[in-house]
């Protein structure tokens, strides 16, 4: 299967080349594993520096949590949590996310010039597409779910979780790229632990490289998640090992980025997986103006 090369995000051509590794820093009072641990502003800020000299490649910063059942917040509530950090995560020089469902929030992120809106509901928001087409270079991952964190968990009756995963990024990618975003700027997510059940997260799993026909490049985002926790039946800071097995058996069905919360474990991990031959894939030039991507 022949991959796309590059990530247009920002200020940076990402090189997926080599996977990328993307820290998450939830700026949060309740997140699922790390709520209320980097919720003042100094403290957010020397996470990003630890987790850049971890070996980040991307910093992925989150105001409001999407647990099941996370309170909603205002745009202003949000930003309030995000504003302090951002400029000491863009001096940083690597690629800076926000991952936000909100239009008003990715419209302020993109002034502030972050790199990549991440979002869990795919620029479903009102005016989320339109923001992106206007920017001419910000990277965008977009996730499958259903629902709203609330209730996701509810929502998990599928025929065909793959197929229908794969419909609905198909969907969304088309509907984005038709308002004018480079299919270069685009990442696709298969939302592990979103509005989906054990079974279906591990046959999603199994069956993701189906997503690659898609023609994108695949982020994912297993680190800490419940679904490893209930088969392994470790407790949510005792699921390291269950994390790292994980992202390398997503790197192996085709994955290039990886959203972590333990940066330095899988930096390891994935030196050793890369001088053991991890999954090679053919990779193809595709578009992408910027360059900047860090070469490591
Ligand atoms: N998972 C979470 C949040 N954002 N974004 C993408 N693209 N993919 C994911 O799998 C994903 C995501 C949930 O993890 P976390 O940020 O640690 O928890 P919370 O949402 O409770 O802050």
């Amino acid at each position: 299967m022949t991959q796309v090369r590059y990530w247009q995000a920002g200020r940076f051509r990402i090189d997926l080349a080599r996977p990328q590794v993307m820290g998450i820093v939830n700026v949060t009072p309740d997140s699922f594993s790390d709520g209320g641990t980097w919720t003042d502003v100094q403290s957010a800020i020397q996470h990003c520096e630890q987790l850049v000299r971890d070996g980040a490649d991307i910093l992925d910063l989150g105001g409001e949590s999407t647990r099941p059942g996370a309170a909603r917040l205002s745009v202003d509530e949000e930003w309030a949590r995000l504003a302090p950090v951002l400029p000491a995560a863009l001096s940083l020089g690597v690629p800076v996310s926000v991952d936000t469902c909100k239009t008003e929030v990715m419209r302020r992120a993109l002034d502030l010039g972050v790199d990549i809106i991440n979002d869990v509901q795919a620029l479903r928001d009102e005016g989320a597409e339109a923001l992106l087409a206007q920017h001419p270079a910000a990277g965008v991952c977009l996730m499958h779910m259903r629902g709203e964190p609330a209730a996701m968990q509810q929502l998990t009756d599928y025929q065909d979780v793959t197929r229908e995963v794969l419909e609905f990024l198909a969907q969304r990618a088309q509907a984005v790229v038709a308002l004018g975003v480079s299919p270069a700027r685009i990442v696709l997510d298969p939302g592990y632990g979103f509005a989906k059940t054990m079974a279906q997260n591990f046959e999603l799993q199994r069956r993701q490289g189906e997503l690659l026909a898609l023609g994108f490049p695949l982020l994912v985002g297993w680190s800490r998640k419940s679904s490893l926790g209930a088969l392994t039946g470790r407790a949510v800071d005792e699921r390291l090992p269950a994390s790292l097995a994980a992202a390398l058996a997503a790197l192996t069905h085709g994955a290039r980025v990886l959203r972590v919360h333990d940066v330095a474990a899988t930096v390891d991990a994935l030196k050793v997986w890369a001088a053991c031959g991890g999954a090679g894939y053919a990779l193809s030039e595709n578009g992408g103006t910027n360059s900047g991507g860090r070469a490591r």
